[in-house]
């Protein structure tokens, strides 16, 4: 049978058959000789081992048509990136390290800002004038009062979509809203502050409606940007490929450089200062990363 890893917990996936239910499957040998680590969003093949027990074997994991690193989930459509306006609020430089990240997968991307009702229009807008600007698809949404989430809803139809952002900025709580139950634990984050963790441990994907997932994912605070070249960090920025090449230097880095199309951007505001502060600050990071490497 034809089915769906749902989530991965303490030795045992869950898949998903159309029709049939959910089958939980030992992690068997053969996956680990072939170190293929079987991954939340993996298309298997499964031999049911107990149909009343819903117990099977994961037989065969099928190609992939992509894996993602960090939240570890495979074959998506596209990715979520969700903050929240306020508690925690939201932090440019790792949201951006977010993105990065996703564009260097070459995974398709757009934002979805949460808890609306604790922020002033003003800063809704602040927002949406950066990333819109950049060409990504941008939602406010309040997951408290569901406000925005049926415009969401029609970004998610179809596809797979993973959701990753830092704790507690909501991916639980939308899950469960997307799913109209309480699916999800989600966290008090007053209780949650105090122990500095996690609610959500383990990537989690649940259907909602004909060929659309919705994968919850644990948070993360601190997100290192995938190893590649400083060069290579420009390529991530999509605001910037209407000027790379049209600048004096082929090789230009976009920071120093005299005739640069991506600095004259940005002092004329058609790049924002904030997005370009990141890029310098990625290009530097690499640079050292790359130099501490070979020393
Ligand atoms: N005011 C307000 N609070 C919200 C909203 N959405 C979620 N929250 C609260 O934010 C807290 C954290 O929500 P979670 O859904 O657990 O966050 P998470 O992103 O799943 O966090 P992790 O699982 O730790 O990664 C909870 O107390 C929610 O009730 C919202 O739209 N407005
Ligand atoms: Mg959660
Ligand atoms: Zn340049």
């Amino acid at each position: 049978m034809l089915g769906r890893i749902i989530k991965g917990i303490a030795g045992f996936y869950y898949v998903a058959v159309e029709g049939s239910g959910i089958y939980a499957c030992k992690a068997r040998g053969i996956f680990r000789k072939e170190k293929q680590k079987p991954l939340v969003g993996d298309l298997v093949q499964v031999d049911v081992l107990d149909e009343k027990d819903k117990e099977a074997n994961l037989k065969e994991i099928l190609p992939r048509k992509n894996e993602l690193i960090r939240p570890a989930v495979a074959n998506v459509d596209q990715a979520m990136i969700l903050f929240s306006l306020r508690d925690p609020d939201p932090d440019g430089m790792l949201l951006d390290r977010f993105l990065i990240t996703m564009e260097w997968q070459k995974i398709p991307v757009f934002l979805c800002f949460n808890k609306t009702d604790l922020a002033q229009e003003q800063e809704i807008a602040g927002w949406m004038k950066i990333y819109a600007g950049c060409g990504y698809d941008v939602f406010p949404i309040c997951a408290e009062t569901e406000e925005g989430v049926d415009r969401l809803r029609q970004k998610l139809h179809g596809k797979t979509t993973v959701a990753a952002g830092p704790s507690g900025v909501g991916k639980s709580t939308l899950t469960n809203v997307l799913l109209q139950t309480e699916h999800m634990e989600t966290g008090d984050l007053s209780v949650k502050l105090k122990r500095g963790k996690n609610t959500t441990r383990h990537a989690e994907l649940v259907p909602l409606g004909e060929n659309t997932f919705f994968c919850d994912t644990p948070g993360f605070t601190a997100l290192d940007v995938p190893a590649m070249e400083p060069e290579d960090v420009a390529s991530c920025f999509p605001e910037f490929a209407a000027y790379t090449g049209q600048c004096r230097f082929q090789d230009c880095s976009h920071l120093h450089e005299p005739d640069c199309r991506v600095q004259e951007a940005c002092r004329d505001g058609r790049i924002s200062p904030e997005r370009y502060a990141h890029y310098t600050r990625l290009y530097e990071e690499l640079k050292q990363r790359k130099k501490n490497l070979f020393r």
